[in-house]
């Protein structure tokens, strides 16, 4: 926002036409790059497991990561700390929980918001216009809070409470994101989900693939430890579909 005003101010936008084209050229392939890794995810971040043969279900590889995308530094630290601060006067006050119900999730807080500050809610909508054209989305953003020491375990999202399609805004630590068949459980993928990531799960990823976030002890990405703190995820989820949520 600021930067764009900066550039309706007439002196700035006579330097900025003034800049050499190789730098202008540049910024455009730049904005190019940024608009074709926000619609197809990068694929650098998902890792294949080699349980999964590259011959076996070639098209189920090319479906899932079209329904699995990361887009790495989604937010910078300036969005990530206004997002934190919206959300951790309320988190603060609860504790970590180890024992859920269905025993998914070890080490956890959670919370919804539906009201953010002027800058959070710019980064919102930027998540929002990544959803399929005329997908509605429920209007209580989740705010899921995951101890150092927590993970969740493999599940398939009920669809009872959510559409097809979530976004996930990942702040605070990188986490890996494990992806396994539900009927044939040697296909697997996982997915680095950096800090500041936004991950877009849909489809085949979402319902014949259960996820997992792995413990500190497991969350490896192509061989390389990565190091799990205290996450946060932020995440925007559509709205159950009518005729299946009962
Ligand atoms: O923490 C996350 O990003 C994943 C949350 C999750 O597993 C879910 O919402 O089903």
């Amino acid at each position: 926002m600021l930067t764009l005003s900066l550039l309706r101010n007439s002196t700035l936008r006579l330097l900025f036409q003034q800049l050499p084209k190789k730098i202008t050229t540049e910024c455009g392939s730049e904005k190019l790059l940024k608009e074709k890794v926000e619609a197809s995810g990068d694929p650098n971040y998902i890792e294949f497991l080699p349980s999964w043969n590259p011959d076996e279900e070639v098209d189920l590889r090319a479906d899932v990561s079209r329904h699995m995308r990361v887009i790495p530094d989604f937010v910078n630290e300036t969005e990530e700390a206004a997002l934190l601060a919206d959300v951790e006067p309320k988190l603060k006050r609860m504790r970590y929980e180890y024992d859920h119900w269905d025993n998914a999730i070890e080490g956890y807080r959670e919370t919804e918001r539906d009201s953010w500050s002027p800058l959070c809610s710019e980064v919102l909508s930027r998540v929002r216009r990544l959803f399929p054209a005329g997908a509605s989305l429920l209007p209580q953003v989740h705010v899921l809070d995951l101890a150092a020491a927590g993970h969740i375990k493999p599940h398939i999202d009920a669809v009872r409470f959510c559409g097809n399609t979530i976004a996930g805004l990942c702040l605070l630590s990188s986490a890996v994101m494990r992806l396994t068949h539900e009927k044939k459980p040697h296909i697997q993928l996982d997915a680095l989900l950096e800090r500041r990531a936004l991950y877009i799960m849909s489809g085949v990823a979402r319902y014949e693939f259960s996820h997992a976030v792995l413990g500190g002890e497991h969350s490896f990405f192509r061989g390389k430890r990565v190091i799990r703190g205290r996450r946060v995820a932020v995440i925007c989820r559509e709205q159950p579909d009518k005729s299946t949520s009962g």
